[in-house]
């Protein structure tokens, strides 16, 4: 029997001993699936408090309960360790390490190449590898391959090697790791098929593509129209602003269409993980390519420009009262990059923070899930939304359910709104994007 039909086999049978290779947003949860699935689950990190809360049946990561995850390690169908060493042992890898940009907006492949050199020195034939974080078409077969390939391996025959995109929206309550389309392109058909069994025994619905270039690049390509969408909203939103129409009033209407149409909104700029970054993986393998990926150079650009927008609001809104920036209080309500979550990474709201800074106002914010900002420089702590009240001008950045906008609009003495989030309040006192 070879290697293929080895394997097919052992994933078959759910015998196969399956490794999760980083233990954050992306891979914990699909550990858990696994888990649930009948596998046997090593999940691998580098950072020992991951790793202990883990043992101790404790999640970190807002989509996996406690209460799922203590089941799964009392059963002894999930552990974790950060001994790579474990890999001899494994039949099945998946790695969902970070792929953040540097300052210079190139990919920093830092965390996959040390996840592979890390599995590489344990490496073995009869491995299935699967790489699930965002990056670069041509990240698997062109940097990737040749690390396992050595030593005789044919990758194909003695190992398999394939590309998922990692599709998790933390805390959509609708879609989740296993009821999420699972998109997989293998380097060869074999990769493929073997890739496709393995998330089909644990996840509703696969989506086989023919290579991993092709699984690479749906990734992109599904968060480049998120973020060239948000560009051209926020694009409408000037130009709005500058002929004097609503522009929610103008989306709302336009979503009204039921066909060929998409709403996006304005805001204060692009936040997240995922989608200010991918869409620059794709621009710097492009440009490597001799082709400029124009819009989102654009788009890019014009979210970047949104904070800047949002506190020339706030300095026209205090002018028309008579106060200049300078000197003046301004507090921020939510500092999160998107509503109902604790994660500040990429937020405008940095940005927005330190531009008041700079212009001479004293910031202050609030945030029920952000009681610390320790970031980008920023040391600051939240404080009660009850104190907005008190200063010279709120500006609303990141709309969390659980602010008390009813109050809010009654007892601040100026609003800047940036997510339309007092619709249909009218007063001088607000100004909306
Ligand atoms: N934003 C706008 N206007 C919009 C939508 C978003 O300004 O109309 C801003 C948000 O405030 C945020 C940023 O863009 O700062 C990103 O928001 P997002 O809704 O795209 O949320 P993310 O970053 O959590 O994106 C994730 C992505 N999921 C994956 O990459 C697996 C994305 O593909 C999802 O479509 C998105 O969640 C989602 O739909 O919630």
């Amino acid at each position: 029997m070879n290697q293929y039909e080895k394997l097919r086999r052992k994933i078959d049978d759910r015998q196969a001993l399956t490794g999760v290779v980083g233990l954050g947003y992306v891979g914990l949860p699909l550990a858990v699936e696994l888990a649930h699935a009948g596998f046997n689950v090593v999940g691998i990190d580098v950072l020992a408090d991951k790793v202990d809360a883990i043992n101790r049946g404790e999640s970190y990561v807002q989509d996996i309960p406690t209460a799922v995850l203590k089941p799964l390690i009392k059963a002894g169908k999930l552990r974790a360790t950060a001994d790579f060493s474990v890999v001899e042992k494994l039949d099945t890898i998946n790695i969902a390490v970070p792929t953040p940009l540097r300052k210079t907006k190139d990919p920093d492949m830092s965390y996959i190449v040390r996840a592979c050199e890390d599995i590489a020195k344990h490496f073995h034939a009869g491995l299935l590898l699967i790489l699930e974080s965002s990056t670069y078409p041509g990240t698997t077969d062109e940097l990737m391959l040749p690390m396992f390939e050595t030593g005789g391996l044919k990758v194909g025959e003695d190992f398999f090697l394939c590309f998922s995109p990692e599709r998790v929206d933390p805390g959509n309550a609708r879609f989740q790791t296993k009821n999420i389309p699972k998109v997989v392109g293998g380097i060869t058909k074999r990769c493929t098929e073997l890739g496709a069994l393995f998330y089909g025994k644990a996840l509703d619905q696969v989506v086989p593509v023919s290579s991993t270039r092709v699984a690479e690049m749906v990734k992109l390509l599904e968060n480049t129209f998120r973020m060239i969408n948000i560009g051209l909203v926020n694009e409408i939103a000037l130009m709005c602003d500058r002929i004097d129409i609503n522009v929610w009033e103008v989306i709302e209407a336009a979503a009204t269409k039921p066909f060929g149409f998409m709403p996006f909104y304005p805001g204060p700029g692009l936040g997240g993980h995922c989608i200010p970054i991918d869409p620059f993986y794709l621009s710097w393998k492009t440009k490597q390519a001799g082709i400029e990926a124009r819009f989102i150079e654009l788009a890019g650009y014009i979210n970047g420009q949104m904070p800047h927008f949002v506190v020339d609001k706030v300095q026209n809104a205090l002018n028309e009262h008579s106060k200049p920036l300078k000197g003046s209080k301004v507090h921020v309500m939510g500092v999160a990059y998107k509503r109902d979550i604790d994660d500040v990474r990429e937020s405008p709201a940095l940005d927005i923070i330190h531009l008041l800074g700079k212009r001479g106002a004293k910031v202050s914010y609030s945030d029920p899930y952000v009681p610390k900002l320790h970031s980008d420089g920023i040391e600051m702590k939240a404080v009660p939304e009850t104190k907005a009240s008190a200063a010279d001008c709120v500006v609303i950045v990141t709309d969390h359910k659980s602010f008390n906008y009813g109050g809010l609009a009654k007892s601040a003495k100026l609003i800047v709104d940036t997510r339309n989030a007092l619709k249909g309040v009218t007063s001088e006192k607000i100004f909306r994007l």
